[in-house]
Formats: structure tokens, sequence, C-alpha cells
């Protein structure tokens, strides 16, 4: 099966819709992501191969008795402070004013809570402010100027709001626009969609999960993603398991993307084939079908993963004491849409 990088996604779909039927695919990436690699908790799973990293630190902080938050903070964290990460912190891609605006949740199966900030600039570190907003208010979600001035009064530490290679690489995209005079045509093909969204499973059974990215590349201000959108970019269930996505962010939050992934799990779907079901359920209804450019992460309270995307699927990363590594999901296309039911024509 040919991998596909994370940067390659958005136009996968296109790529696996000529190459005919994925239905042996699916089959034959089964045993790949799950039923070969034999994983206990801790467990961690993460979107794309930069998890990885993200996921061996939150593995190193279970070991070092830190909590599930501790584990799915520091592990995102990681990637938060890597420059080279298109677009998470300090890495985020500007939105069309050039400006970085970040979105990030965090949420506890114990207790149910959740935490999440949208549209923060000036930060480079989204995921410990949703932490705080979880942990110190009585509030699920802040956003833009509030959220700031909320992290600003907490002390966090400001990041740079544009990197300097994300500048000149907005630069280059504002003068293109600027000849095109094509802004709207432009702002439906972003450069790419790098989110972070973590999940973990710890030993005693609890789980916990977070997600970060600053969405959309060169989206109008003020737009909010899927990514701090409880049920959304992320979903726990501390009796059933968690989920994660990346890829188009209206496409998930349409659907309440994760949620729906946890709910497939409680009716006793393994999670690999929650995330095939999730996408095929919202391909069937949609429009766009299997061009919808999402993807899902997924584990269960039994220890079992999986994840799973449109077109060629993507690349996601899984931890635990017995192994890390980045492994290839299964994808969907065209040749999968079963029945076409809801409101699509
Ligand atoms: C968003 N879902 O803001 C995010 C982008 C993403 O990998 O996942 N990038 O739409």
């Amino acid at each position: 099966m040919s991998r596909v990088t994370r940067r390659g996604f958005l136009s996968s779909s296109t790529v696996a819709l000529a190459g005919g039927s994925v239905v042996g695919r699916v089959k034959a990436a089964l045993p790949a992501g799950s039923a070969n690699l034999q994983a206990s908790p801790p467990l961690i799973v993460s979107t794309w191969p930069f998890g990885q990293p993200a996921n061996e630190a939150a593995l190193a902080v279970i070991h070092r008795g830190g909590s599930g938050l501790d584990a799915v903070e520091q592990g995102i964290r990681i990637t938060e402070s890597d420059p080279s990460n298109a677009s998470v912190g300090l890495g985020g891609i500007p939105n069309a004013a050039g400006v970085v605006q970040l979105d990030a949740c965090i949420m506890s199966g114990p207790g149910h809570r959740a935490g999440s900030v949208g549209a923060v600039s000036g930060f480079s570190h989204p995921i410990s402010i949703a932490r705080r907003v979880m942990e110190t208010t009585r509030h699920v979600m802040l956003v833009g100027a509030g959220a700031e001035e909320f992290a600003a009064e907490a002390g966090f530490e400001r990041g740079p709001k544009v990197s300097s290679g994300q500048r000149a690489a907005w630069k280059r995209w504002k003068a293109e626009q600027e000849a095109k005079a094509k802004a709207q045509a432009k702002a439906k093909s972003p450069p790419n969609h790098d989110t972070i969204a973590l999940i973990a499973l710890l030993p005693d059974g609890n789980v916990f999960g977070g997600c970060s990215t600053s969405g959309w590349g060169y989206k109008i201000p003020g737009r909010v993603g899927d990514s701090p959108i409880i049920g959304s970019g992320l979903y726990v269930d501390n009796e059933v398991g968690a989920a994660g996505a990346t890829g188009v962010g209206e496409n998930v939050m349409r659907y309440c993307g994760s949620f729906l992934v946890v709910e497939l799990m409680r009716q006793g779907l393994h999670p690999q084939e929650a995330c095939l079901e999730a996408i095929r359920r919202m391909a069937r209804k949609d429009p766009l079908g299997f061009d919808l450019s999402v993807n899902f992460v997924a584990l269960d309270r039994q220890g079992r993963y999986g994840a799973a995307g449109t077109g060629q699927g993507f690349q996601y990363s899984v931890t635990c004491d017995a192994f890390s590594r980045v492994l290839q999901s299964p994808g969907l296309t065209s040749a999968d849409i079963g029945p076409v039911g809801g409101n699509r024509k």
C-alpha cells in the first residue's frame, strides 16, 4: 500500500478514486493497524508521523507517575514547540491577514471534563491554555481576545505570532493572491492541514485526549475549525474510549465526527471499524462524498486502536511499552460508498 504523507492527503481522494476498489485495501490494512500489533495500556495514539515524538513524551510522563492530563498536555506541547510542524503551535500557518490563530482542546475521561480555546494568537501552547480553562473556570471554551486576556493573566508563555518561514510563505501567498485576484478560490485550497490529536488510555482504564492546530491555512480571520470543538476534533468517553480528527474541519464539524466514532465504538465496533463506518456514514450523506478529506484516530478501553481516512487514508502514530510505530490507516473512496442516503444528491 502506498503511504500518504501528511502534506499529500488533501489530494489523496482523487488519487484513490483512480485506484479502483478500496474494499480489499481496507481488509488488508486491518491487521497492520490492529491485530498484528498487540498493545496494552499505557497506549497513546495520535495523528500523523509527527505524533510519534509526542506519544513518546506522553508515555514518559506516565512512567514518571504523571497524570493522563499531564501526558496529553506534555505530549502535545512537543508538537507545538516544533516550528517545522506545518500547522501546530510555533509552526502555525497564518490566516489570510497574516496572523496565526490557534485552536486547541483537552478532555479528561474521569469527570467528563473539557476545556478549549479558539482563534488565540500570540501564545505558543494553546493546549495548556485549554487545560487551564478546564481546570480553573466554569466554562469549556474561550475564544479570541477573551482567551488571549485569560492566557496573559495566567502568565502563559508568549510565542512568536508567525515563524519566519511561515511569514515568508504567507507573503508569497499574498503576492499570488493579489496577482490572481482570486482570494476566495485560493482560500478553498489550503497549503496543508497538520493537526495533532492525541488520545491516551492509562493502565487504570482512564482515557484522556487533546488536540491542537492553527487550522486551515490562510483562513478567514476568526474562523474556528473542528479541533477545539468537543465532539468534533476530539471526544473522550471514559466508558468507551476516545477519538480525534484531522482534515478539513468544516467537514468534521458538520457531523460531530469524533463523537460519532466514539458512539460507534459504544455499539461494539472495533476502533478501526468505527473510524471507517463514521466516514462511510458521512460520505453517504454528504454532497462531497469521499472528497471530504477527513481522518480519524480512535482507541477503546480494551486497548484496541485504529484509524481511517478518506482517499488513501493517512499515517498515524501508536505508542505503548511494546512498540512505537507510524502506521498507515486504511482509506475509503467512492467504491466503498454503499447505498446513497440522506440529502446527498
Ligand atoms: C481544521 N481540522 O482547522 C483542522 C485542520 C487539520 O491537520 O486537521 N489539520 O480544520
